[in-house]
């Protein structure tokens, strides 16, 4: 072996991706250590999250899709029909049957930066809405998008479901749904699900599990660094640690040493103390009236807002 391939062992042969380790570096160097939460969802990861939409505590999956089903008429009351369907971090596409039979869509872009698993989900839809026209898109929606040839931007109906918006710090969902409602076009509509304040005593188990699944999940970021990145990160020396931070309305987890430890991540070293914590994901969540001013806020005017019984959940059409 060269001296190269000793410190850098690249499993597959794969080089790293450059993105990936330029935000787990830069993001070990600070003094609170942070991951962005994209990063979680390499194979295995998606499948843990999807593992986490089906546990009895995360409430949210199942909320959202019970509201759909039951407003997907008034939704595309309000909508009409013939508009584009974009939707944005398109994933297993588990909800959008629901919006798709009532609203009676041009066509329907996906958009995922998981080109894996958006050409399968695209390709299990296509067989349950044989008649759509369907344009998967490879794509951060993060960044501003280029709509693929063919589909009238103007007038496009956004769908974003799974409170996939409180990931973001609230400057940056701004950015996000003002990009969304560019690429979209004049008249557009958005179908946004977004997750409500609520105690703690329900929020922190739906992030903490009794199964410890979403452990798992949080834990896979580290194998995958370990796999992707030629480091060396003691897994076993981590836990699953999860918080409401009530400041800022939002859940924390975090990755936290059990010890004083130390790894490399492609060569360099990193040093962290017991009881100091990797930040690796923030899930925001939102009232109702936060909600509205987060979409006035980004040039969104709310028309219609559907919530459970309980109003752990709400569904917003808006209009831009
Ligand atoms: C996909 C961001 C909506 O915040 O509830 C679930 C991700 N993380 N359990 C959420 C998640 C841990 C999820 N979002």
């Amino acid at each position: 072996l060269r001296e190269i391939d000793r410190i850098l062992p690249r499993s597959g042969g794969a080089p790293p991706d450059p993105a990936f380790l330029a935000d787990v570096q830069s993001g070990f160097s600070a003094r609170q250590k942070s991951v962005p939460a994209r990063w979680f969802y390499d194979h295995r990861g998606s499948q843990l999250f999807e593992a986490i939409t089906r546990l009895p505590e995360y409430y949210p999956t199942r909320t959202e899709r019970s509201i759909l089903a039951a407003r997907a008429g008034e939704i595309a009351a309000l909508v009409g029909p013939g508009r584009a369907v974009v939707e944005f971090g398109s994933g297993s596409s588990a909800k959008t049957p629901l919006l798709l039979r009532a609203v009676a869509p041009a066509c329907y872009v996906p958009v995922d930066i998981s080109g894996a698993f958006l050409r399968e989900s695209a390709a299990a839809l296509g067989r349950s809405f044989p008649d759509l026209p369907i344009h998967p898109l490879e794509a951060d929606f993060l960044e501003p998008l280029s709509l693929p040839d063919g589909v009238a931007g103007a007038g496009a109906l956004g769908f974003f479901p799974g409170s996939t918006i409180g990931n973001m710090e609230a400057r940056d969902a701004v950015d996000l749904l003002r990009n969304m409602a560019a690429t979209l076009g004049a008249d557009a509509r958005l179908v946004i699900g977004i997750d409500r304040i609520k105690s703690p005593d329900i929020l922190v188990p739906a992030y903490d599990d009794a199964q410890g699944v979403t452990a798992q999940f949080n834990l896979n970021l580290l194998a995958r660094i370990n796999r992707e990145l030629a480091a060396d990160i003691p897994i076993a020396d981590f836990r699953h640690l999860v918080r409401w931070n009530d400041d800022a309305a939002r859940i924390e987890m975090h990755l936290e040493a059990t010890r004083d430890l130390a790894f490399t991540v492609s060569g360099r070293r990193f040093a962290m103390r017991a009881g100091e914590t990797i930040h690796t994901e923030n899930s925001h969540k939102y009232g109702r009236r936060d909600a509205a001013l987060l979409l006035r806020a980004s040039g969104w005017t709310p028309l219609a807002e559907w919530t459970d019984a309980d109003d752990l959940f709400a569904v917003i059409l808006a209009g831009a």
